[in-house]
């Protein structure tokens, strides 16, 4: 882009006038912006923009916090800020104002494909805007080049136990890469507060390029897969995972990778993942750090390792009830669960109160790709009588299905069968929207989180006397 066009858009990148400069710029120049560059063009006018909002309504309130929320997990407190994605309670998460079926449509896909690409997901959270095809690929390139892991990181995995689960190793792994953190350096080298966006991004870019290194040795190990092939430069980021994990040969699960990728990789602020890292982030742990605690958060069984747990759970019903089971059978192993004081992993959501999105797409995924499918069916069976079950027990407050309910199939279908390296796949996911949310905490100035916490005591105390 010429160096005229970007001043403009650097001081109003929101004016027609700069719309449009940046789009003859474009016409005439032969190299787009990369996604660094577009990034320092929007940072100032975003830093402006906090600065006009707290001007003009920080000191307002913004609604009642009750004791409940104090000791109910601090349910629908507004605590955060994170302008990436937001969840609505209805109608599910939408990434930068856009709705799953808004990106399936608006993002660049793969040559023939038919998913978007994680990597424009990773744009559109960034910068809020639908890149090119150009740009995307110039992405799939620059993390296939950052994508090698050092050797002592590839040495502390090929020493773990097949038995650690994988996400410890997962994330010891990922822990292990703030040894070349450029954000912990620039920092010891003294960096301004202005700059630490920069080494953030070029240490988040990093994470994320070479997070299918690390899950496809931690498969292979685990599951005696053999050699790790090597990352193929002209191949996108889901392609080439596929290819790590042994399944890339097999056009329709790098599609359903890109897919996969695309819907896990952010859901808000506040879910445990998400916000473990910008928790740990405001300390000013690197990117590594940081979202080596969200692994750790989204190793729990209520949050990422639902989706291990939905598959247990399934095939144990199997094997008690068999396959092809009546309604009658599979409404008693769903009571049974229930009445063993166990969830019913893969349904209720702490935010949703509708289908999550994210099951809709991966079924529709489903009804074009494996629509026969025994264990799909199973699935769509148990949807249509747990709603019921769960609403009868009346407990949860949300009976349908969350995303986790529905990825074990698919991934079993194209013989992924390995339940318990599942939760991999979603925190190769999560990196999207972690590093993202690192970056423009970096970018604004994020402060140290640090909530105030009260005692038993102190809350009887406060409301003595008091109706
Ligand atoms: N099966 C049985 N009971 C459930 C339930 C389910 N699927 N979902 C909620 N409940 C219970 C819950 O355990 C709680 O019981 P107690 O009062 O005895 O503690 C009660 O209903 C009220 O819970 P809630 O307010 O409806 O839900 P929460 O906001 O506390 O929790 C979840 C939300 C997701 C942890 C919960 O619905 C759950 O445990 N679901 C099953 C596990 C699961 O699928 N997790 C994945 C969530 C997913 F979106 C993700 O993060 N990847």
């Amino acid at each position: 882009m010429a160096a005229s066009a970007r001043s403009v858009l650097r001081f109003s990148r929101s004016s027609p006038v700069a719309r449009s400069a940046l789009n003859s710029a474009r016409f005439y120049s032969t190299k787009q912006p990369t996604l660094k560059e577009r990034l320092a063009e929007l940072i100032p006018a975003e830093i402006e923009n906090v600065k006009a909002i707290r001007a003009a309504h920080g000191k307002k309130s913004f609604g009642p916090v009750v004791v409940d929320q104090l000791y109910g997990g601090m349910r629908g407190l507004p605590a955060l800020i994170w302008d990436g994605s937001v969840l609505d309670p209805d109608e599910g998460i939408r990434f930068r104002g856009k709705t799953i079926p808004e990106i399936q449509e608006l993002l660049p896909r793969a040559p023939g494909g038919s998913e978007p690409l994680p990597e424009g997901l990773f744009w559109l959270l960034l910068t809020g805007e639908i890149p090119t095809q150009e740009q995307v690929a110039e992405l799939s390139r620059d993390w296939a080049a950052r994508s090698a892991i050092p050797e002592f990181v590839e040495e502390i995995l090929d020493r773990c136990p097949p038995t650690l689960h994988p996400m410890s190793q997962f994330s010891l792994a990922v822990t292990a890469l703030n040894h070349d953190s450029a954000f912990a350096k620039a920092y010891q080298d003294g960096v301004s507060k202005k700059e630490y966006w920069g080494p953030t991004f070029e240490d988040s870019m990093d994470l994320i390029a070479k997070l299918p290194n690390i899950a496809g040795r931690i498969y292979r190990n685990v599951y005696g897969r053999g050699k790790l092939p090597a990352i193929d430069p002209t191949k996108d980021y889901s392609h080439n995972l596929s290819t790590l994990l042994g399944f890339g040969d097999n056009e329709a699960f790098n599609e359903l990778l890109r897919l996969y990728i695309t819907i896990h990789s952010d859901h808000e602020g506040g879910n445990v993942s998400a916000h473990t890292g910008k928790l740990v982030g405001s300390a000013l742990s690197d990117p590594f750090l940081a979202f080596g605690a969200s692994l750790n958060g989204l190793a729990g069984p209520l949050h990422g390792l639902a989706n291990q747990e939905v598959l247990l759970w399934l095939r144990k019903m199997q094997s008690q009830i068999g396959e092809n089971a009546t309604d009658e059978a599979v409404q008693e192993y769903i009571w049974s669960t229930l009445k063993g004081g166990k969830v019913v992993p893969g349904y209720g959501h702490a935010v949703l109160r509708k289908t999550d999105p994210r099951y809709t797409a991966q079924r529709e995924f489903a009804l074009k790709h494996l629509p026969d499918d025994a264990l799909f069916k199973l699935v769509g069976q148990i949807y249509n009588l747990v709603p019921d079950i769960l609403l009868e027990a009346g407990k949860a407050k949300n009976p349908w299905p969350n995303v986790d309910a529905h990825s074990g199939v698919l991934l079993t279908y194209y013989g992924l069968t390995e339940m318990n390296f599942y939760t991999v796949l979603f925190g190769v996911s999560r990196s999207f929207g972690v590093a993202a949310q690192l970056i423009w905490d970096r970018a604004l100035g994020a402060p140290l989180e640090r909530p105030k916490s009260y005692s038993s005591d102190a809350i009887q105390k406060m409301f003595k006397d008091k109706n």
